[in-house]
């Protein structure tokens, strides 16, 4: 291998042989598990058919339109969350600070082997995690608007060394530098452990839309990176890692799937496979999947 500058981003390219095989070569297999548990994220280059990136946008674009259009809906409690069912598509979702969140319905448009189950994640996450399960599947999209995000970090982090889940995010479009990309920090941040940061020196790192000037300046002592995705692009990160939303500079949304798998006989209480499947659609899946699937049932 070449030597990297420091500091340089190191990303893996799925070569087109690996995407036909749905498999990474040993090497890439090697130096993603590597960035994934030394920096907590490791970005794959080309690790979803575009023709799948492409009809889950057309299919998501319908989706918010839709949310938007339902923004005046009575609020549900559905899975210990205020939100909302928008009328058409039965989506539930919120809305803070011109961020949305949605949890699409995983129809036809959304259930894809290659976005809820990609074989790359699933070949990194099997040795890292263990036995999983799949948490939640919603998307993130960010308007014009949208304040940039104090650095947070997410689902109990910093329990344990060992990473309690991972989300995987997918750009349904561009995610450039100019429309709100997602900014990590991936010096050890997803190693920070909650008894010390919190605990003992009581810093909060769950602020995520309002201002948190004790961890916007820890943030600050660490170099961090915005993380530029084209559609086809695949962003595995553990959610210990520090991370924030930025600002959307342009006046088109800008949307990143997000699908959270966590540890078997681990728990968190934020979002639930019941927002986005039912029954129905659970049997739609096919069926090598549907084992991450199975907790569905269980929403309140
Ligand atoms: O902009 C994004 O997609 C990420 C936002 C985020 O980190 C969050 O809401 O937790």
């Amino acid at each position: 291998m070449e030597p990297a500058t420091p500091g340089q981003d190191v990303d893996v390219v799925v070569s087109a042989h690996e995407l036909r095989d749905g498999s990474l070569s040993a090497a890439n297999e090697r130096l993603a598990g590597l960035l994934l548990h030394t920096r907590g994220y490791v970005i794959l280059r080309g690790g979803l058919p575009a023709e799948v990136v492409a009809e889950g946008d057309a299919a998501f674009g319908d989706v918010f339109a839709d949310c938007v259009d339902s923004a005046d809906g009575e609020i549900v409690h559905m899975a210990g969350i205020d939100c909302r069912v928008a009328r058409r598509t039965q989506a539930v979702f919120w809305e803070r600070n011109h961020r949305w969140r949605v949890f699409p319905r995983l129809d036809d448009a959304f259930n894809s082997p290659w976005l809820l189950a990609n074989p790359f994640a699933m070949q990194l996450l099997r040795p890292t995690l263990g036995a999983f399960t799949c948490k939640f599947v919603s998307s993130d999209t960010c308007l014009a608007g949208a304040e940039i995000q104090s650095p947070h970090r997410e689902l109990d982090p910093g329990l344990s060394w060992e990473p309690r889940g991972y989300i995987v995010n997918i750009p349904l479009r561009r995610c450039g530098l100019d429309n709100g990309p997602l900014e990590v920090w991936p010096g050890g941040s997803h190693l920070w452990r909650d008894d010390v940061l919190r605990g003992r020196l009581g810093f909060d790192d769950t602020v995520q839309d309002g201002r948190n000037p004790d961890f916007e300046w820890l943030a600050s002592l660490f170099p961090s990176r915005r993380v530029v995705l084209d559609p086809g692009d695949l962003l595995i990160r553990d959610p210990a890692l520090m991370h924030r939303g930025t600002v959307n500079h342009t006046d088109q949304p800008r949307t990143m799937l997000g699908v959270c798998y966590f540890r078997d006989g681990l728990y968190h209480n934020y979002g639930h496979l019941g927002l986005s499947l039912d029954r129905e659609l659970f049997e739609r899946l096919a069926p090598e999947i549907q084992p991450l699937f199975k907790a569905f049932e269980t929403v309140a």
